[in-house]
């Protein structure tokens, strides 16, 4: 693998939290292939975020190499984008702490994800929940990434990341790009199917609170049937119909049929009848990717050599820039 000079440089990453949702298709993965031809891309299953809760570690490890073959199984080639595993570049973790002491206690205050994870997890408030934007702005900015494709609930991040690298550059001198966020226009927020308040999260407690990508078609239909709407019966998208606003945008999402065009659709059918196509295009368009990840996940050794190419390149081009920002620093290096 070796990028290209002249393209720029595309960089997400996904927590091996849980099974991914739609949430996690719709809002981020799926829109990855529109970029594979005109940007350097990477991609990184971002292992040591994952810890900032407790995570059992047959599961983290399970779901490393899931999270990979999702990435692989929803058409991402991975001779075209970049793939690794975060741990696996320790780049980011030094890039982390240099970058700690560039970043102020009352920014990380501030930041909302954090707010909303104290407060589930109160028995577990640790430092790395607290720093978590900072390990994270360290893995854009080692590679130079311009473009951060990711859900509107990673906005402050990108924020937070464009002020510690302005930061550290007027210090030090042009050092790192600045990243710009990039929001695709629908499925930047999937909500939960429980509480269409709160966005769908794969570690949610409660499972009907979510479409995972390997659920059964059985359950998919079953998931949207229950899904929590108001009492009224017409398919319209109006403020305050949160729930009914968001299986309209999953099925917008899934069909590519504007919001106008569903409710012409479904004029003069109820929710139930709405309900029972939002879930059958919801399995219809999980099949594919269901079979292919299922082929993949019987082939680790496939998976590993796709990790072990990524983490070849990935540290290459990390270990350039820890060079450059220890030689700012004043760090001394001895060859
Ligand atoms: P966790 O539940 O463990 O906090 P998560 O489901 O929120 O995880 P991440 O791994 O943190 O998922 O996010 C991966 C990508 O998916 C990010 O780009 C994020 O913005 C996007 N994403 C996550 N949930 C949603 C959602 N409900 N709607 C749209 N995009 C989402
Ligand atoms: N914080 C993100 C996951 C993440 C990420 C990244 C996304 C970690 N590092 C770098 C984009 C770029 C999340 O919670 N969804």
């Amino acid at each position: 693998m070796e990028f290209n000079k002249d393209k720029k440089i595309v960089f997400s990453g996904v927590q091996p939290s849980g099974m991914l949702t739609i949430g996690n298709y719709l809002g981020a993965i799926k829109n990855w292939k529109t970029l594979e031809e005109n940007y350097n891309c990477i991609y990184c299953v971002v292992n040591e975020h994952a810890i900032t809760v407790r995570q059992d570690p047959a599961e983290l490890r399970k779901r490393t190499y899931e999270t990979l073959a999702i990435f692989i199984a929803s058409g991402l080639d991975p001779e075209k984008n970049l793939f690794f595993v975060q741990s696996h570049v320790p780049a980011h973790a030094e890039l982390a702490w240099v970058l700690n002491c560039y970043t102020m206690f009352g920014e990380l205050s501030r930041m909302t994800q954090f707010k909303d994870k104290s407060a589930k997890h109160s028995d577990n408030i640790n430092a790395g929940l607290f720093t978590y934007p900072v390990l994270m702005a360290a893995d854009i900015l080692l590679y130079n990434a311009s473009l951060v494709p990711v859900g509107m609930d990673q906005k402050q991040h990108i924020e937070i990341t464009r002020d510690i690298a302005k930061r550290f550059n007027e210090a030090y001198s042009e050092t790192f790009t600045i990243p710009e966020p990039y929001f695709m226009e629908s499925g930047t927020k999937i909500c939960s199917l429980t509480d269409p308040t709160k966005k769908m999260s794969k570690s949610d407690e409660n499972e009907n609170s979510r479409i995972s990508l390997m659920d059964s078609r059985d359950d998919i239909i079953r998931k949207f049937k229950r899904a929590v709407t108001d009492s009224g019966t017409e398919v319209k998208f109006e403020e305050g119909k949160d729930g009914i606003n968001n299986l309209m945008n999953i099925y917008s999402c899934l069909t590519g049929k504007t919001i106008k065009e569903i409710e012409k659709e479904f004029e003069g059918k109820g929710y139930g009848e709405f309900k029972l196509a939002v879930g059958e295009a919801c399995a219809d368009s999980l099949s594919g990717l269901q079979a292919e990840f299922n082929r993949l996940m019987a082939d680790k050794s496939y998976l590993e050599n796709v990790m072990k190419n990524g983490s070849d390149y990935a540290n290459y081009l990390a270990n350039k820039m820890m060079s450059k920002v220890y030689r700012k620093l004043g760090f001394l290096q001895i060859k």
